[in-house]
C-alpha cells in the first residue's frame, strides 16, 4: 500500500526468487516515461546465468528517427541491491541506435506463473514523488491476464500511483 506516492514507500514482492521469475513475459500494459521508447509487440525473457546473475533480452516495436518502424533487439544486465526485488538494470540494443540507460528496475509483485508487475521511477521530483517512471505489467500469456489476476494488479497500479495512466500493449506478430 502506499497512499502518499513517496517512492521511498513503494513497496516490492517479498523474497524475490529470480529463479522462478526466468522465461518469457508478454507486456500486455504498459506506463510510458517521457520519451517512451518500446510501444507494443514487446516480449521479455528472463534468465540466471551461472554465477548468479539475472539478465535478460526484450523485443518490441519501435520508431526511430521520426518514422523508421522496427524491431528493437534489448539486452539488459541486472546489478543486485541489499532488496532481492530491487535490481539496477543496464540495457543497450543490438544496433548502436537504439536506446542504451541505466534504470532501477523493481518487482513491485507477481506470482511467476501468471502475472507480474515491474516498476522503474527514472526521475524523483523534489517532494519524493516520481516525476518521471515507466511500468510494465507482464503477463506469461501474450492474450493478457487472467480475469483472477486483475484485481490485485489494479490495486499495484494504484499502490504505485500509475492508476489511470497505463495503455494497452499488443501483440500483432511484428517482432
Ligand atoms: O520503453 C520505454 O519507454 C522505456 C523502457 C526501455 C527499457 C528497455 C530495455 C530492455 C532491456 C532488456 C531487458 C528486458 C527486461 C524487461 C523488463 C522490463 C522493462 C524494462
Amino acid at each position: 500500500l502506499c497512499i502518499d506516492c513517496l517512492v521511498s514507500n513503494i513497496t516490492v514482492k517479498q523474497d524475490f526468487d529470480r529463479m522462478r521469475y526466468q522465461g518469457t513475459w508478454y507486456a500486455v500494459a504498459k506506463k510510458d516515461p517521457v520519451g517512451l521508447f518500446l510501444l507494443d509487440n514487446i516480449v521479455a525473457n528472463f534468465k540466471v546465468e551461472e554465477d548468479g546473475t539475472m539478465t535478460a533480452t526484450a523485443l518490441g516495436r519501435v520508431i526511430i528517427l521520426n518514422n523508421w518502424e522496427m524491431c528493437a533487439n534489448m539486452f539488459g544486465t541486472f546489478e543486485d541491491t541489499e532488496d532481492p526485488a530491487k535490481f539496477k538494470m543496464k540495457y543497450w540494443g543490438a544496433a548502436a541506435y537504439l536506446q542504451t540507460g541505466y534504470d532501477d528496475h523493481w518487482i513491485i509483485d507477481t506470482d511467476y506463473d501468471n502475472y507480474a508487475i515491474h516498476y522503474s521511477c527514472r526521475e524523483l521530483d523534489v517532494d519524493g514523488t516520481c516525476l518521471d517512471g515507466y511500468s510494465f505489467i507482464f503477463s506469461r500469456y501474450p492474450d493478457g491476464l487472467r480475469p483472477e489476476d486483475q484485481r490485485n494488479v489494479t490495486e499495484k497500479k494504484q499502490d504505485i500511483c500509475f492508476l489511470g495512466k497505463y495503455r494497452r500493449v499488443a501483440h500483432t506478430g511484428f517482432c
